[in-house]
This record gives C-alpha cells, structure tokens and sequence, in this order.
C-alpha cells in the first residue's frame, strides 16, 4: 500500500514526507522532482516568500545511486525563510533575547483561516500554533511525493497533467490589496479501466480523489467529469454510450463510473477559495480579551490558483498510483509492470 505521511511547519526548519510502498527498482531524478517544486512556486500572484524560497528535494533514505529500495523513502523540502524565524520557530525552547519574526503571539484569528477552530481544538494561545502546520506551504512535499508518482504511473502510460480552468483578475486584486480562487482541472491519460472498487466507500475512486483534492488547503468544492452540471440533465443526456470496440464519444463521467476508472480519460476539478490572509482584514475578535478587533495581517499570496493546478496533479498522480499499487502490487518494479502487462492482455482495451 502506497502511503504519505508528512510533516512540517511553514516557517520551521523544514518539510520532511516518508512514502512507503513504492516497488523497488524505480529510477528517480532529481530535476524532475525540483522541476515541479519549481512549478509550484511560480504563477501569478505568489507571495514575496517565493523569491526567499528555492525549494530542493533532499533524499535522506530509501535511495541507491537514484534507484528506490523498495523501502520508505525519507524527503525532506528545506524552508530556507526559517533563517528569518530561528528564535520565533525553534523547535527547542529558544536560547538569548527574541529576534526575529515570528517573536510576538498571534490571537487575532483570520476568518476562513484555520486560525480559531484550530486554537480552540488544541488549547493554544499563540495561533501561529495553529496556522504554521495549517499553511498550504505543505504542499511542496505533496508535489515531490506526487514527482515520485509520477514516474511510477509512466511505466504503466499513465500521464497527469494540472491546469487552471478560471482565475479571477491577480493584478485587479492586487491593485484592491484583496485576494482571488479559480477553478483548475487535472486530466490523466492512459489509466487502465478498474482503478478503485464499487465494493465500498474507501476504495472507490472518486471518493478518494475527492479527498485527495479536498485535503489540499483553500479547496471547497471538487467535480467528476461534468460534475455539478450533470444534475441538471435527463439521463440519455448524460451517459457516455458504448461503442463497439467498448469505445466512447463523450466523457461526462471523467474516466470513472461506479467508483471505477473506466480507461477514458480522468478529468476532475478542484474549486479553491480566495485566500484569507487579507491586507484589509475582515472583522475579527481577540482570542485572549475577547475583544473585537481586525484579523491578522500577514505577508500572502493574492492567489495560489497556478500553484494548485500543480498541487492538484500531483495528489491526483499520488491517488492514481496508490490504486494502481493496490491493482497490481509487485515489490519489484517488474513485477509491478508484468501485472499490468498481463492484465492489459486479458482485457480488451487498448490506451488511446
Ligand atoms: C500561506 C501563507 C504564505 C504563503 C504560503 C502559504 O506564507 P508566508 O506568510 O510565509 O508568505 O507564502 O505558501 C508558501 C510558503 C508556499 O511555499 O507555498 C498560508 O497561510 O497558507
């Protein structure tokens, strides 16, 4: 079972992600894994924390002259902004006189932000307590475990690829000292029909790229296929006929029906809402008097819709390969493949 546990605060040391069950044998390069943390860093909108930040993957176990072991895989993506907050973010009690950022508590909680659900739920009084880990900075080992996924899928044919559907204007934001969302789209080609299950809720595939899309920070609203629109359509509109040769002229269901990928393409969207670090902030009350005041004001990106149109990709290759681990098991990566081979022998379909 391919699995992702990870950890990290924004402004620490680092992000460090141990992925488990990756098939032994499978080549990784390192430029394509930083190619896409580079991905994830531009766009429109960022942050000034992008120009600070030069994110690298560094490989502390699991690796052999680039090859996987069959064994955890240790990553680790480096903050390099944690020089600006050594006293504020040390992991042990801080030495000398505060310096630094990140010095003074937080208690003005931002709305939309994890900021008050998250110090009422752990009992912390300084809220940077709670929105360090909260911070979609995170999403860099998220986007070199789905590099690493990546590379998996391509010795089965499957590709993946993340772009933005609708943005709203970055430089009218900007201009507004306000904050914009959009829409994006992932497309993976090449996917084998009977990914996931019908069999129950945690192994249909849908649901589990519905979860992987709606754990990335600022997503509120995730679509199938059509989706949304598919509500309104009678049922001969909607369905995707089968052709002889078990082919299809539409996609409306986006590659999944009953929860299992059926070979057409997979298409799914993510909606991300506007950020909520505002330079004009929304009303808010003090955490420690209880008095109302404004939300915290905080260096943020006016929109992060590029960088999750990469993030999404990459927990959509993370999910696709995951299943295709579970389809096709294998600790060699061999084994992994020839179970595919064997299976695209038996089946008839063929990847366009
Ligand atoms: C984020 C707030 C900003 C973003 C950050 C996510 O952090 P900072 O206050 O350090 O500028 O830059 O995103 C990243 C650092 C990143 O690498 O994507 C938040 O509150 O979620």
């Amino acid at each position: 079972m391919l699995r992702l546990a990870t950890a990290g605060e924004s402004h620490g040391p680092a992000l460090v992600g141990v992925l488990s069950g990756l098939p032994a044998g499978l080549v990784l390069d390192r430029d394509a894994i930083d190619a896409d943390l580079a991905r994830r860093q531009q766009g429109q909108g960022r942050s000034p924390r992008q120009r600070i930040e030069q994110d690298r993957v560094e490989v502390l176990a699991g690796l052999r002259h680039g090859r996987t072991l069959g064994t955890p895989l240790a990553i680790v993506v480096r903050n390099r902004d944690h020089e600006n907050w050594q006293w504020g973010m040390s992991p042990w009690r801080p030495e000398g006189e505060p310096e630094g950022k990140g010095t003074k508590p937080v208690t003005l909680p931002r709305p939309g932000h994890a900021d008050l659900a998250g110090a009422l739920k752990y009992g912390h009084e300084d809220i940077r307590d709670v929105l360090e880990r909260a911070s979609a900075r995170q999403t860099a080992i998220t986007v070199a475990a789905g590099a690493v996924a990546k590379a998996l899928l391509a010795h089965l044919g499957v590709a993946v690829a993340g772009a933005i559907v609708d943005e709203g204007s970055v430089e009218d934001a900007r201009a507004d000292r306000d904050t914009v969302g959009g829409v994006i789209e992932v497309r993976a080609s090449g996917a084998p029909p009977g990914l996931g299950s019908y069999a129950s809720r945690e192994d249909r595939l849908d649901a589990r790229l519905g979860a992987a899309l709606m754990g990335i920070q600022a997503v509120k609203g995730v679509e199938i296929g059509d989706g949304f629109a598919l509500a309104g359509l009678r049922g001969s509109e909607a369905h995707d006929e089968i052709l002889p040769g078990f082919t299809r002229e539409t996609n409306r269901a986006g590659g999944i029906e009953g929860g299992v990928s059926n070979g057409e393409e997979i298409v799914v969207r993510a909606a991300m809402k506007p950020l909520p670090t505002l330079m004009q902030p929304l009303r808010s009350v003090d955490l420690r008097s209880g008095a109302p005041g404004e939300a915290l004001v905080e260096r943020s990106d006016v929109s992060a819709v590029e960088a999750l149109s990469v993030v999404a990709e990459a927990a959509v290759a993370f999910e696709l390969a995951r299943a295709a681990r579970e389809k096709f098991g294998g600790d060699a990566l061999g084994d992994f493949v020839a179970a595919h081979r064997a299976y695209l022998e038996r089946i008839p379909w063929r990847p366009r």
